[in-house]
């Protein structure tokens, strides 16, 4: 026999923790919210599942969610499969023509399609573009040594809000165009800044690995400005891998978004930790 005053003291918990969260419902009703899902947060295929469901009911709710996708740890496993030497230099893949080549079919053909039909498995709508489509960013070479690796100039992020009249998702790949016609390789925290700024994004959430920028005393700051973030990079506190995510944060909030979150995508419900409780989660920076 089943244990029914437990299930109703669950069930009780369930509807006092929605009702806890209607004014985070309110507050995001019609925002833009731009989330970037790096590779590594990516995992199993329960890890996947629970972050489209998270995305699907941030839409319906009515947030405009837009995902940004990264897959490095993929992309490293298909050149190998095919015996590509790869290497990182500052962060980014030196990518000669073989290599844009895998770059683009992983992200483009593999993880994008990956997170869509996650989406769509949840009762959503989702569309996998990369930022060629509707030449969403354009890029120009970021240096000569790194081949076709881009950084982004223009973004034309009218079509995005065209998707977003017909309740879709977005779910876009790092890939700009040359004005040439070239492919490029963007790294995916880059390409989600520039798309979160081009849209005025109310919230850009950064996804990684790691739990949030930490201080010197190791732990995880909630909150912190441009200006302190600028400091703890001087001293050196902040260093390593979290630079490229912190420079990403401040140009984001240069460009106009009005919040940056970095926080560890593979926590459970991350995105609804953030958004819909009052404890939020990871760090944010604001202007
Ligand atoms: C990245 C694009 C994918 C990415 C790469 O080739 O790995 C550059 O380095 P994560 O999972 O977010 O690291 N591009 C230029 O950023 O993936």
């Amino acid at each position: 026999m089943t244990d029914t005053r437990a299930t109703h003291d669950d069930w009780a918990a369930t509807a006092h923790t929605l009702s806890q969260a209607l004014p985070y419902f309110q507050r995001y009703a019609g925002a833009t919210v731009v989330i970037k899902l790096g590779g590594h947060a990516m995992g199993s295929d329960e890890a996947m599942r629970s972050f489209a469901r998270d995305i699907v009911l941030m839409r319906h709710v009515g947030v405009n969610p837009v995902i940004v996708h990264g897959g490095g740890p993929m992309i490293n496993a298909m050149l190998k499969a095919q015996g590509v030497e790869s290497t990182f230099v500052g962060g980014k893949r030196v990518t000669d023509a073989a290599t844009i080549e895998i770059v683009e079919m992983v992200l483009s053909g593999l993880v994008g399609k990956r997170i869509v039909q996650a989406i769509q498995a949840e009762g959503g709508q989702a569309v996998g573009i990369s930022g060629k489509d509707a030449r969403l960013m354009v890029c120009e070479q970021t240096d000569p040594a790194l081949g076709f690796v881009g950084t982004p100039v223009e973004c034309n992020p009218g079509f995005l809000t065209a998707l977003q009249s017909t309740r879709t998702i977005p779910v876009i790949a790092p890939i700009g165009t040359g004005r040439a016609g070239e492919t490029f390789n963007v790294n995916g925290d880059t390409a989600a800044g520039a798309i979160a700024a081009s849209l005025r994004a109310d919230r850009l959430l950064l996804l990684t690995d790691v739990s949030g920028v930490k201080g010197e005393d190791g732990e995880v700051i909630s909150e912190i400005t441009p200006e302190a973030i600028r400091a703890l990079t001087e001293d050196g506190t902040i260093s390593g891998g979290m630079i490229p995510k912190t420079q990403t944060a401040l140009d984001a909030i240069d460009g106009g978004v009005r919040a940056v979150v970095i926080l560890d995508g593979r926590v459970p419900h991350a995105a609804l930790l953030e958004l819909y409780t009052q404890g939020g989660a990871g760090t944010l920076i604001r202007g």
